[in-house]
């Protein structure tokens, strides 16, 4: 029986969240909108099996069809990103670093991540999550005034610390990686380098930003931001464990950790849908969406500047806009309220060195991957950065009910083919 006449009451709120998805544009740096073939994959019956275990090393049987499925995601990833390993199991990207903290690391170890406030994420040694309660974390930011990774400050830092450890990658930094450089640093100490590219990955994947192989020995990510695939989490690395030389299968490391280490069964339903999206990620198509993304970025912070609203950082070399609007409100939550009422959803974000609680902060994060997915180009982008900075300046219901109106209009234009 379809879900339509089994259970109407969910039936209508997926209607109405498929409405609130059409209706409105979603500048959530971490969303975008997954093509139906990604949909079809993850809706399929493939969520009915239990595969524990490894392609041909499974505990249960009926999984010659999973097996097929999971080593074409893994051979699609590894292609993808230049990898000699992936494990493909994460159910998320919190799962993918807490797996990589397990297999590296022993309680109490000392890592070197970047602070939450600075663009790190929980799973980066926050004190409130498992990795700094189990592991002892060590915080490096960016510098006060740039805004911008300091690769000697780090560096300083890493030679006081001399972690095991040095995890890059962020959550809301809005400039390029230097993944070289933290290479050097990760050298001088004696420590492993693990990039969360999380939020880059189809960036990486296009050629918009650099790769962090060769010069990582892990990286972890999710599927569903830049990449546009299933939501969902990733690893891959290097084969050899280049500072364990007793026990070198760096690899084989990785994968024990995910299972039987933090995870059951996997997913496999969203497997498939991550060898959807990998493929996807592969066209000509993509490499064009990518680049995109990142020009709308630019444009949009040109507007920002020229309309008097502070970039942290000044600008952007990715598809993330982190907006400093303590000049205009006291409160960052009360613009992402006002944004949301006329149609544009963001989040409210902490800034470098926020005075302001996380919970109210002094930021909102913009990204481009969703209206990009929806055919957004530069004067499109112009426009609704213009119609952004009028809501953050002068927040009336006049103004509110003028942008809404043009909101309306842009998605009503750049449709959702759901
Ligand atoms: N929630 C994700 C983000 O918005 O960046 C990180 O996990």
């Amino acid at each position: 029986m379809k879900l339509k006449n089994q259970d109407k009451k969910i039936y209508s709120l997926i209607q109405k969240e498929i409405k609130r998805q059409k209706e409105t544009l979603s500048l959530i740096a971490s969303e975008n909108y997954v093509s139906e073939a990604v949909l079809e994959a993850q809706g399929s019956c493939l969520t009915n099996k239990y595969s524990e275990g490894y392609p041909k090393k499974r505990y249960y049987a009926g999984n010659e069809v999973i097996d097929n499925i999971e080593s074409l995601a893994i051979k699609r990833a590894k292609e993808l990103f230049g990898a000699e390993h992936a494990n493909v199991q994460p159910h998320s990207g919190s799962q993918a670093n807490e797996a990589v903290y397990l297999a590296l690391l022993n309680p109490k170890d000392k890592v070197l991540g970047i602070d939450l406030f600075c663009g790190g994420h929980l799973t980066h040694g926050s004190s409130v999550n498992i990795s700094g309660k189990f592991y002892k974390f060590y915080t490096y930011g960016v510098d006060k005034k740039t805004e911008l990774l300091n690769y000697k400050e780090i560096e300083k830092i890493a030679l006081k610390v001399k972690p095991k450890l040095i995890v890059c990658g962020t959550t809301a930094y809005p400039r390029a990686i230097d993944f070289k450089k933290f290479r050097v640093i990760a050298d001088k100490v004696g420590a492993y380098l693990m990039a969360d590219i999380a939020h880059i990955a189809g960036l990486v994947v296009a050629g918009e930003h650099e790769n962090p192989f060769p010069h990582c020995d892990v990286v972890t990510s999710t599927t569903h931001k830049t990449l546009r695939g299933p939501r969902g989490g990733l690893i891959l690395c290097k084969k050899t464990d280049r500072l364990d030389k007793k026990n070198p299968d760096l690899a084989k490391k990785i994968d024990t950790a995910v299972f039987p280490g933090i995870q059951g069964g996997p997913l496999d339903h969203v497997i498939a849908a991550k060898a959807v999206a990998f493929l996807e990620a592969k066209k000509p198509v993509f490499k064009k969406y990518a680049k995109q993304v990142v020009k709308n970025a630019k444009a949009m912070s040109e507007i920002f500047q020229k309309e008097g609203i502070r970039l942290v950082s000044g600008g952007t070399d990715n598809h993330i806009i982190l907006l400093d609007v303590s000049e205009f409100s006291d409160s960052s939550k009360k613009i992402q309220n006002d944004l949301e009422e006329v149609g544009i959803i963001t989040n409210r974000n902490t800034i470098p060195y926020d005075k302001r609680s996380p919970f109210d902060p002094s930021g909102i994060r913009l990204g481009t991957p969703a209206i990009t997915t929806r055919g957004f180009k530069e004067k499109e982008c112009v426009l609704l950065a213009k119609l952004i900075s009028e809501v953050i300046k002068n927040p009336s219901k006049a103004t509110k009910q003028k942008v809404k109106k043009e909101i309306k209009k842009l998605a009503c234009k750049f449709k959702l083919n759901y």
